[in-house]
């Protein structure tokens, strides 16, 4: 185990153990909602991570320390000091980690430290992914390299169309990346349930996405796997609000040049702004249906 990482007692205790943990990310916590609703949030995923017979793994970079396992005060300090937690990817951490600084994890970074801690499962909301007009700019997100990379399982609820949702589909296929719709052969779209792009397997309990993980840990196939759980209906938007909020959300980014990592949080602020609160409810709803299935996947995962 590396001098950096930091495993809470009760995360190294459950592994020890061999029961269930689920990974969660911070960048959510820190960029992907506002204060105080990020934190009450963040303690509502990991009471029902609980509540389905798991451990929750609240992932972060503390004063330079990997950890696998955050507590309620250090989930408040992440979400109170927001913007200012730098947003770290992969080519972040070794500046980050040298200079003792804080970081809130992207799906890339949870990746990785969960699987350096040994926690094979991981929920949050969206995935980044291959960005409108990517055949320009080339901004691919970091996640689509580390799915193919990196042997956790991410449940979330699917990709939003801020970006190519089509591209991101031929990037993973390209890249090896099971696509797996839980309860549907159609790729979610985060706040809604359709996209009119098919997953590459439907697949109905936690016991049969606990066993398609399995295999691919047991052949040694490296990578993960990406399991999009549709939002619950009585939850989701309709598609003209939210699409039109993306497309002017887009526009102005383009309008302002918008570039990098600044992408992903501008247009993710901005489609809530432009649709008030209901985007922001509906996004703490689709997160907490991602953590009942990641805690029962999990628990499948341990028998
Ligand atoms: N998409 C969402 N919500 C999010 C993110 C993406 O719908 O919060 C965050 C995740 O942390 C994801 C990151 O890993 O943005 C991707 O950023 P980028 O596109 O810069 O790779
Ligand atoms: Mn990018």
């Amino acid at each position: 185990m590396n001098q950096y990482l930091s495993i809470s007692p009760e995360v190294k205790k459950a592994l020890d153990e061999g029961k269930p943990v689920v990974a969660l990310e911070s960048t959510i916590i820190s960029h992907g909602m506002p204060y105080p609703q990020n934190v009450e949030t963040a303690l509502k995923v990991e009471q029902t991570i609980r509540d389905n017979g798991a451990v929750p793994a609240t992932i972060a970079i503390i004063d330079g320390k990997l950890k696998a396992g955050c507590t309620p005060d250090e989930i408040e300090y992440l979400g109170k000091k927001g913007q200012a937690v730098t947003k770290a990817s992969r080519r972040d951490l070794p500046v980050l980690i040298a200079r003792g600084e804080d970081g809130a994890t992207t799906v890339t970074t949870t990746m990785i430290i969960a699987a350096m801690a040994g926690i094979k499962v991981f929920a949050t909301g969206g995935i980044g992914g291959v960005h409108r007009g990517a055949e320009t700019t080339m901004d691919i997100s970091a996640d689509l390299e580390e799915l193919a990379m990196t042997p956790v399982m991410v449940i979330c609820a699917g990709a939003k169309s801020i970006l190519d949702l089509g591209l991101t589909l031929e990037y993973l296929e390209t890249k090896g990346v099971p696509v797996i719709g839980y309860g549907t052969e159609e790729l979610p779209a985060f706040y809604t349930r359709h996209s009119g792009f098919k997953v590459d397997y439907r697949i109905d309990t936690p016991e049969d996405l606990a066993a398609a993980f399995r295999a691919k840990l047991d052949m040694g196939l490296q990578g993960g796997m990406l399991v999009t759980n549709p939002i619950p209906e009585q939850y989701s938007m309709p598609a003209e609000v939210i699409n039109k909020a993306i497309d002017e959300a887009i526009e102005e980014a383009n309008r302002l040049g918008i570039r990098g990592k600044e992408t992903t949080p501008f247009l993710l602020a901005k489609v809530k702004d432009l649709t008030g609160g209901d985007s922001l409810a509906s996004n703490i709803q689709l997160v907490l249906n991602n953590a009942r299935l990641a805690a029962k996947t999990a628990a499948a995962l341990t028998r």
